[in-house]
């Protein structure tokens, strides 16, 4: 039954989808949250860079909250190692694809005492909201001093239990994003136990400090803070932050280069009319001209609550606090389509993410100590439990090519919905009487909901397609 109520509130939600939408701040007073991950049983697990961003290190830790905003624990406090200055600290958190059995969680962080410098990826074991016995999955002693282009974010693929894929930046030293021999301004792909998956594109000796580092994924990104994998294809969509003249976002494919630093959007680096020149080099699938938004975090949103996002890339800005909404056409999803901004403005985004209900998710970050997790749902969502009941009969029921749906009062003008259990609407009508004949010569045997809704009342009824 309850499966049942949640079917039918999707469907109504449908019902009133009209891109109105409305944000509530989850979780507030966070202390430079940077990223977040559900997981399967709805929790929220969040990263704390930590420090003032220029000094202490403080706060650095992975929170967990509940579905409903609460604070249920700390994973991990990283206050006497992590390195915060500028854009390093905690960033990036991934739970294990088998987290319901084994509790993995992993974590990004810049590592700083006892030195030397390293960029670390630690894996832990939550068990009641919090970790234990952390193990070292990847390291790289980092010899750049500078304090930004860390990249920082960890994904798994979804379908793929086994590996791990890393961002780090160019560590603000350009040359290394063509280099294979180092980690910078490179997407990385590890297998979850740390070890090198020989069938990586640059892989050679399985040594990362010999010949290549068979780590490496993909190159030639400058500083890809975020990156996602599409659900409907198994490309990787990364937000990449130029450097005066264009911010991109790139389909990143095994072993592809993506041009930087000879390239910065579709031109050379910091022209806006000389096409890119380096050969072979993968161009962007959009872009940001100047001032740049300074793009962060990315999903490809995939859920039938909110269908106009279905198969759409969104992706958060930090100086606008923008969600641009960028659709993906072509059969390989690999053309950006039409672009627009989401109606609402906020500040500082630092990352977005698809809720298990649908809802989207960002979080208003930066150098702050009173973070969000805002929670952006259609505004009607659940209207359905406030509206008066409207009462109609469907008949024949199990039905055949045709149904009829009557009722003593409804109006002309109420709109009646068909929808299948997925909450997809499969059929659309507009009452002109009290009775109404419907085609469903189309629907395949199943079951499905109608819906009524005349302004006022609503009503939902099963029916059965023979
Ligand atoms: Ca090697
Ligand atoms: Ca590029
Ligand atoms: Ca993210």
């Amino acid at each position: 039954m309850k499966k049942l109520a949640a079917l039918l509130s999707l469907c109504f939600a449908f019902t009133m989808a009209n891109a109105q939408y409305t944000s509530t701040n989850l979780v507030t007073g966070l202390k430079y949250p940077v990223s977040m991950q559900f997981a399967p049983d709805g929790r929220i697990f969040l990263t704390q860079k930590g420090g003032d961003g220029f000094a202490s290190n403080v706060d650095g830790q992975v929170r967990i909250f509940s579905a409903a905003g609460a604070s249920l624990g700390v994973l991990w406090d990283f206050t006497d190692s992590v390195e915060t200055y500028f854009e390093r600290g905690v960033l990036g958190v991934a739970l294990d694809p088998d987290f319901d059995n084994n509790h993995f969680v992993y974590v990004f962080y810049n590592h700083k005492t006892p030195a030397p410098a390293r960029i670390r990826v630690v894996r832990f074991t939550e068990t009641n909201n919090a970790g234990s016995n952390p193990t070292i999955i990847f390291e790289y002693t980092d010899p750049f001093t500078a304090g930004n282009h860390t990249g920082g974010n960890l994904h798994f693929k979804p379908g793929d239990n086994d590996h791990l894929y890393i961002s780090i930046g160019d560590r603000a030293t350009q040359p290394n994003s063509q280099l294979l021999t180092n980690p910078c301004g490179k997407i990385l792909r590890i297998n979850k136990n740390g070890s090198i998956p020989t069938d990586n594109p640059f892989y050679d000796d399985g040594n990362v400090a010999t010949g290549n580092d068979d780590r490496i994924w993909a190159y030639g990104l400058r500083n890809t803070f975020d990156f996602t994998f599409s659900t409907i294809n198994d490309s990787i969509y990364g937000s990449e932050n130029g450097l005066n003249t264009w911010d991109e976002v790139n389909q990143i494919v095994r072993g592809g280069n993506y041009g930087w630093p000879t390239c910065e959007g579709f031109y050379n680096q910091g022209s806006t009319s000389v096409a890119c020149s380096m050969s072979g080099s993968i161009l962007p699938i959009d872009t940001w001209g100047a001032p740049l938004p300074a793009v962060t975090g990315i999903i490809v949103y995939d859920h039938p609550l909110m269908p106009e996002f279905q198969g759409h890339m969104l992706v958060t800005d930090y100086d606008n606090g923008r969600i641009t909404d960028i659709e993906l056409t072509g059969t390989a999803l690999n053309v950006a389509g039409t672009r627009q901004n989401f109606p609402t403005i906020y500040t500082k985004l630092v990352d977005i993410a698809q809720g298990p209900e649908g809802c989207i998710y960002v979080i208003q970050g930066g150098y702050t100590t009173n973070g969000i997790i805002k929670k952006i749902c259609p505004t009607n969502m659940n209207v359905e439990s406030t509206a008066a009941a409207l009462e109609f009969a469907v008949y024949p029921n199990p039905a055949t090519n045709t149904v009829r749906i009557e009722l003593d009062d409804f109006s002309a003008g109420s709109a009646i919905e068909i929808c299948d259990l997925s909450g997809r609407i499969v059929k659309r009508e507009t009452s002109v009487n009290t009775q109404m004949q419907i085609d469903i010569s189309m629907l395949s045997s199943g079951t499905y909901l109608i819906n009524v809704n005349d302004g006022v009342r609503r009503g939902t009824r099963l029916l059965i397609v023979e």
